[in-house]
Formats: C-alpha cells, sequence, structure tokens
C-alpha cells in the first residue's frame, strides 16, 4: 500500500518507511477536534495531578513552565491520514509530573482530562517514555488556542488522538478507562506502526 502514497518530499526520498503505512505527509498543521476551543484566562487556568499519587498536586501555568523543560523533535500522525515531520515541541516529561506528585507502585495507565470532558488514555511506559511532554511550545510558539494552549500531551508514538489537547488533569490510574474517541471506535492501542485506528 505504501507506493500509493509515495510523495517527493526529499525527507521520503531519503527514507520511504519514515511514514507510517497508509500515511500522507503534510506541510501544514491541520486542527482536529470535537467542539469549541476553549477561551482561558491563564491566571485561572489550573493543572491537577491526582489519582494514584502520594502528593495531589495542582499547578498554575507559571509552575509548569518552571518545570526542567524538555525539547523534543518528533513526527505526528493523525489517524485521519496527514502525517507532518519534524515537529518542535518544548514541554515537561510526563515522567517528572509523576515524580512531583510521587506516583505509586499501583499506577499503570495515564488518563487526560481536557477542558469540557475529553479524555483519553495511555499506558505507563507510553506516558514515561522519552519523548511523551506535557507540551506548551511547537517551532518555537506558544501553543496557539487551536493547537491545545496552554498545555497539550505529546505522545508521539501513538495516532495524535492521544495528544490531548487543553489538559486540566492528568489522573495516574490502576486501571485502564477508555477515553471520549476510544468509546466511539478508535482503537484503544493506537499505534501507526501496525496501523492500529479503528476497533
Ligand atoms: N481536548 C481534546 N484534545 C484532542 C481532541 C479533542 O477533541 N479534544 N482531538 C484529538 C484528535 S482526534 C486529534 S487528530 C488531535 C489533533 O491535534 P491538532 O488539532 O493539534 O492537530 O488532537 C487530539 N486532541
Ligand atoms: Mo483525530
Amino acid at each position: 500500500m505504501r507506493s500509493l502514497h509515495r510523495q517527493t518530499d526529499p525527507r521520503l526520498e531519503a527514507n520511504q518507511e519514515r511514514l507510517p503505512p497508509g500515511q500522507v505527509l503534510t506541510e501544514k498543521w491541520p486542527v482536529l477536534h470535537y467542539g469549541r476551543v476553549p477561551q482561558y484566562a491563564l491566571e485561572r487556568w489550573r493543572l491537577r495531578i491526582f489519582g494514584e499519587v502520594d502528593r495531589e498536586t495542582v499547578l498554575d501555568f507559571d509552575q509548569v513552565q518552571a518545570l526542567a523543560a524538555k525539547e523534543v523533535v518528533c513526527d505526528i500522525h493523525c489517524v485521519t491520514t496527514w502525517s507532518r515531520f519534524d515537529n518542535h515541541f518544548v514541554g515537561v516529561p510526563l515522567a517528572q509530573i509523576a515524580e512531583l506528585a510521587g506516583i505509586r507502585a499501583t499506577a499503570r495507565f495515564v488518563e487526560f482530562h481536557c477542558h469540557g470532558g475529553f479524555t483519553t488514555s495511555v499506558p505507563l511506559e507510553v506516558a514515561e517514555a522519552e519523548d511523551a511532554l506535557l507540551a506548551y511550545r511547537h517551532d518555537g510558539q506558544p501553543l496557539s488556542p487551536e493547537h491545545g494552549y496552554p498545555l497539550r500531551a505529546l505522545l508521539p508514538r501513538k495516532y495524535f488522538w492521544k495528544s490531548a489537547k487543553w489538559v486540566e488533569g492528568v489522573e495516574f490510574r490502576s486501571q485502564d478507562e477508555l477515553g471520549f474517541w476510544e468509546r466511539n471506535g478508535y482503537n484503544n492501542s493506537a499505534d501507526p506502526w501496525r496501523e492500529e485506528r479503528y476497533w
């Protein structure tokens, strides 16, 4: 199938394998979500870290930005078949968030809670991978409102719907909970390299 999608971008000519099966490369960054874009007053925005932790923690945006930041350069893959290469994200590693709140040994999943009730989840090892962030910058700019301002998840090993926008809560859980898209037919594993799009 990959040959159907063969494109002329030099980054692909050098390495066709860089594009997961069934994906097409895009230059622009499309906007996709359910519901309205929230208009946050930043001084009232909070991040709550809770669940299987010893210290439930609430951070304001200044406190999030004061944590040691990391840059991740990655490709992102949307289930609707677009991929975008070489995204520069800056944010806080989720592993650091887990440590900050005193994650318990019983935690095995991370559920993201977003403005308006959107949720999604991943196994802990995906959230604690070296490329997983709570991100607040993209390609040298603060996140735009459409892309998740002030804070979004970045989980580049999974289809992009797992990268929750407008995150307000990070819950560590002993058991998984299906999220918004996952309850509506999306594959909970969501590995783009195995084309785990829908169930
Ligand atoms: N809060 C929230 N986050 C969300 C969504 C949503 O509906 N609400 N949609 C997901 C989906 S389906 C995709 S493809 C990506 C799109 O991110 P982008 O608009 O920044 O490209 O956001 C994900 N994060
Ligand atoms: Mo999506």
